[in-house]
């Protein structure tokens, strides 16, 4: 299997562009690019899909320019549905800030990165229209099927004309850095191609690029969310843990292609995972590694191994060896009660809500239902006191099998 056949095993190769393409990443290194806009202060794991794919053609010997979009993201690339929100100036470098630091960490301190606002700041408006309206028409412009989508519902000029400045990167890259080509996801591949028509109408070279399908779920719908949420690529936003329960449980239907599109196990590794996986699912050997090579490549093998001691933990129920980070990790979602004295534990069940009523409290205290830090407690003559708390602050009820309520000690 040649370079270019993986990536199509792969499932990352949607548009391309450039007969030769094939050649030229098999055969020979070149520079290339992949972009994102500052529009929030982390990067979630849709860019990493992309950025993998980034990756994995560094890895080859092929040199990547990554671009955060200092300019672009000044005007929003235009969304199918309705026009964006503008964002201050100082959000906006406040992203940018955060998401060069990510791109920098995913590329362990190696990569390239740029910022076309560098090559923007100070490009008078007039020389722009000259150096590049100039030899894109409106009719093009229109033609480009998000601009087109948005006629009904309108579009800004500023939007409109968004796909003027990331073709003006692709050219300026392709002058300055001897970039070559740009790869993006799929909903790219509209600015990808101005970008390609303007360094042939200018230059008169041929560019290449290619655009990786969207990353679903088995209905379709956007990989990466969880309850609605993107999950981040910061770990202060989405843990470890978090990332962990949402890749361990992914559709199992799916899990072979998630291995192809976001690890960097070989091809013979992934084949003996698909066989394990399609004779034991139960193992669930194919989600394991899935979950192992994305977190130790996000955060580092100590966040993985940290992530797998609390989702043991939280399934057999021992959560003796919790520290306070651990229970603030594990019960991200939780809503705390408080005490602020030493209770009974009837009272502490009913005060915290655990318990309906102290009928109630002392039931489930005697059939045994009730943990405090992972102990079990039977006398209802035990008392809470705030020595007895994880850290002298935390105190973990555990009611029945699952139901986990956290409150602190003030
Ligand atoms: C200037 C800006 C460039 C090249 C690219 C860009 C950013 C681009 C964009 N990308 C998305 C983003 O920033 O909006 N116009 O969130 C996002 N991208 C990664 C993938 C994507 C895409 O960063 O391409 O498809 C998500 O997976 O939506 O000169």
């Amino acid at each position: 299997m040649t370079f270019f056949e993986e990536l199509q095993w792969r499932g990352l190769i949607k548009d391309v562009a450039g007969a030769d393409i094939a050649d030229k990443l098999n055969n020979e290194k070149i520079t290339f690019y992949w972009g994102t806009d500052p529009t929030a202060d982390s990067l979630h794991l849709g860019h990493y899909s992309s950025l993998v794919t980034a990756k994995r053609l560094a890895k080859y010997g092929h040199h990547p320019i990554l671009l955060c979009g200092g300019a672009t993201g000044l005007i929003g690339d235009p969304r199918p549905t309705a026009e964006r929100e503008i964002i201050t100036k100082e959000q906006l470098n406040k992203n940018l800030l955060g998401i060069k630091k990510q791109v920098t960490e995913i590329f362990d301190g190696k990569a390239e990165v740029v910022n076309n606002y560098d090559w923007f700041k100070g490009y008078e408006y007039t020389d722009v229209l000259r150096d590049v309206g100039k030899y894109i028409t409106v009719n093009y412009m229109l033609d480009k099927d998000i601009i087109k989508r948005r006629l009904e519902t309108g579009i800004t000029f500023a939007e409109f004309a968004y796909m003027i400045i990331q073709g003006y990167d692709f050219l300026w890259l392709y002058q300055n850095k001897n970039c070559i080509m740009q790869v993006e996801g799929s909903d790219q591949w509209g600015n990808i191609t101005t970008g390609i028509d303007l360094i042939k109408k200018k230059l008169g070279k041929d560019a290449y690029a290619f655009t990786m399908p969207l990353v679903v779920d088995k209905y379709g719908n956007k990989f990466g969310k969880s309850e609605g949420n993107a999950l981040w690529l910061d770990e202060e936003k989405t843990s470890s843990y978090e990332l962990y329960q949402y890749l361990i449980n992914v559709d199992d239907e799916m899990v072979i292609d998630y291995l192809k599109i976001f690890t960097f196990l070989s091809v013979d590794e992934i084949k003996e995972l698909e066989k394990k996986h399609k004779e034991h699912p139960e193992l669930r050997e194919a989600h394991k590694a899935l979950a192992r090579e994305v977190i130790v490549d996000l955060h580092g093998e100590e966040s993985y191994n940290e992530a797998i001691k609390i989702s043991e933990a939280l399934f057999s129920g021992d959560i003796k060896s919790f520290t306070s980070k651990d229970i603030e990790v594990a019960f991200k979602g939780l809503k705390p009660f408080t005490i602020s004295e030493d209770l009974n534990i009837v009272d502490l069940l009913v005060n915290s809500s655990v318990c309906s009523s102290k009928r109630e409290a002392r039931e489930f205290v005697s059939n045994g239902s009730i943990t405090l830090n992972g102990e079990k407690v039977t006398s209802l003559d035990y008392v809470l006191s705030k020595d007895k708390c994880i850290d002298s602050k935390y105190i973990v009820i555990r009611r029945g099998k699952k139901k986990y309520f956290i409150g602190i000690y003030e």
